[in-house]
């Protein structure tokens, strides 16, 4: 079997038309969605990131401001900084872009972002509604992972969906919701022993390893659909996935390329949060 390629940089692209739409008639309304991020240090990898951020943002009609302070802020400053971005009503997304530099506690930054312009859905108060379906900020990643699926009818409920990698931003969130379609959920990482009798019965695979093509043909059922996360430059400055899309493209019903795959979703998904958030959460 040759898998189907999911191209995310053109369902972002799809999603983002519509979002241009709506932008507009919530601008009729005197709602202007705005969009603030953080940027701390000169991580090149980051950078790039958050500038893709700007400019969909903008493709959109999302303004956006950029706030870059270098990599020697103390934790005090940036609390501070986030505390005036709570307080800013004209402020609707706080962003503050992962990694921070050792001596910044990332979850006390999260804590400190109001829940309600937690756009990320980083904030314990929206983990905790994501994990009971509550209406929510879902996180961009994993959201843009069920997009993805959702986008080809791909079926989720009563499926195996296999997750490898157990990190806050993507492998616990995106099981959870993938529970919350009905799949049957295993997770597995760097401690599973023998991954491949796991990777090997997943209908749905999740690779979020951070490690270039770990996962094969090999490791995988044939027919599965295998969504790469994995974001690895190579020494060429080439970016490639966690899995070898050239021999899993072969034995695959679906696949995900890397770049063009969860990357851009991953904004889109951004953007569609921002919006969320300029029009208040419902049940509030
Ligand atoms: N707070 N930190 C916060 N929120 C996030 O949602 C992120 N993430 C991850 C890192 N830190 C974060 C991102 O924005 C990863 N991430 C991200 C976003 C976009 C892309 C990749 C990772 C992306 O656009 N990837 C392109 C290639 C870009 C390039 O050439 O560098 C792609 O096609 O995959």
């Amino acid at each position: 079997m040759t898998a189907e390629v999911i191209n995310g940089k053109d369902l972002a692209q799809e999603l983002r038309m519509n979002m241009k739409e709506e932008v507009t008639k919530l601008k009729q309304k005197g709602i202007h969605p705005h969009l603030t991020v953080v940027l701390i240090g000169d991580n090149p990898a980051s950078k790039s990131y958050v500038k893709g951020k700007e400019k969909a943002a903008a493709e959109v009609g999302i303004s956006s401001s950029l706030i870059e302070l270098p990599a020697s802020t103390s934790e005090e400053e940036l609390l501070n900084l986030i505390h005036k971005l709570n307080d800013d009503i004209t402020v609707n997304g706080i962003l503050v872009q992962l990694p921070l530099p050792k001596h910044i506690s990332e979850q006390k930054v999260i804590d400190t972002i109001n829940p309600d312009k937690d756009v990320d859905g980083f904030h314990p108060i929206n983990v905790g509604k994501m994990m009971l379906g509550e209406d929510t900020f879902l996180p961009c990643t994993p959201y843009g992972i069920i997009t993805m699926l959702k986008s080809r009818s791909i079926d989720i409920e009563g499926k195996h969906a296999v997750i490898i990698g157990r990190s806050n931003i993507v492998g616990k969130p995106v099981g959870q919701l993938l529970l919350n379609e009905n799949a049957t959920v295993t997770y597995c990482h760097s401690r599973t022993t023998n991954l491949k009798e796991y990777t090997s019965k997943a209908d749905i695979l999740i690779v979020a390893i951070g490690r270039p093509n770990v996962i094969t043909a090999d490791d995988i059922k044939e027919g599965a659909v295998v969504i790469d996360v994995g974001i690895n430059r190579l020494e060429t400055g080439k970016l490639t996935g966690d899995v070898d899309f050239d021999s899993a493209v072969e034995k695959a019903s679906y696949i995900t390329p890397v770049p063009k795959g969860v990357g851009p979703m991953t904004i889109a998904m951004l953007l569609e949060n921002t919006i969320k958030a300029a029009k208040g959460l419902e049940n509030r």
